[in-house]
């Protein structure tokens, strides 16, 4: 029953179409399906179907604004669901997080940043396309122990090394854990480029974030 609906959801997700798919989280929700599972069975296995119509150029740049816009929009009602099923009361560390320089693919991001504030994270976000000095700037101003940096695209990946260089330029690197993420990156290109971990999606990014701090004993 649930399939058919994420099913749905998926090809509201495809054909950019904002009003199915905001009534069908709606629905989703109303029948009590976890947020996490709408997010990943629907919204975004549709996004990847719209990632590959793109590359064998049977979609546009237009297809991936209105595809974009339609799981914005479905995320606006499943937020509140993913801030509340957080358990963890306590904070468990600082986190500056955004999409490097160069790079404006923004739901990802702010997706794991939902997720580490739901998660006992108190979480900065510098938003997209952030100047690799911005990140070094917001670490010694907040005082954070964790960094997350998002891309996705093959070309602005070497931004996080980028990034995690100036950190140690600026002597803060032993102040912060790096963690990295996004579609084209990988657990070897986060150790090839000194991050200290990787996480494929939102939920990875929240146990990651708790081992690197170490709230799990
Ligand atoms: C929607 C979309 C767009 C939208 C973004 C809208 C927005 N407001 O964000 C717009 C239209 C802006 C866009 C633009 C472009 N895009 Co685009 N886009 C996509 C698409 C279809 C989906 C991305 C998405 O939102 N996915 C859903 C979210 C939930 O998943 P996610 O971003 O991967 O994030 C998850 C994980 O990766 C992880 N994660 C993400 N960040 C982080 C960070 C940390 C620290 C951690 C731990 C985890 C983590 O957790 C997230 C949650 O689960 C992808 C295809 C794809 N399959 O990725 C192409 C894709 C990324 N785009 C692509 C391209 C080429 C472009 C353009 C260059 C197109 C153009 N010709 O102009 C421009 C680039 C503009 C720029 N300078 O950034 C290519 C990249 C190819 C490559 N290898 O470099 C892709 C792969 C499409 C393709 N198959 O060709 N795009």
């Amino acid at each position: 029953m649930s399939q058919e609906l994420y099913t749905q959801l998926a090809q509201a997700v495809i054909d950019g179409d904002e009003k199915v798919a905001m009534s069908l989280t709606k629905e989703a929700l109303t029948r009590g399906l976890n947020p996490l599972e709408i997010i990943k069975e629907g919204l975004t296995s549709g996004m990847e179907v719209v990632g590959e119509k793109f590359s064998r150029g049977e979609y546009f740049l237009p297809h991936l604004v209105m595809a974009g816009n339609t799981m914005k929009a479905s995320l606006t009602w499943l937020e509140p669901a993913l801030k509340t099923s957080g358990m963890v009361r306590e904070t468990l560390g600082t986190v500056v997080m955004g999409t490097v320089a160069g790079d404006i693919h923004e739901i990802g991001k702010s997706l794991v940043g939902t997720m580490l504030a739901a998660n006992g994270f108190v979480v900065h976000d510098l938003g997209v396309d952030v100047p690799t000095s911005k990140f070094i700037e917001t670490v010694r101003e907040t005082g954070a122990n964790l960094v997350g940096l998002s891309a996705l695209l093959t070309t602005t990946m070497s931004v996080q090394r980028t990034v995690i260089e100036e950190l140690t330029e600026a002597g803060l690197r032993d102040q912060v854990k790096v963690m990295v993420g996004g579609a084209p990156v990988s657990p070897q290109w986060a150790q090839q480029i000194g991050a200290d971990g990787y996480a494929e999606d939102a939920a990875g990014a929240v146990t990651l974030a708790r081992r690197l701090v170490g709230a799990d004993g």
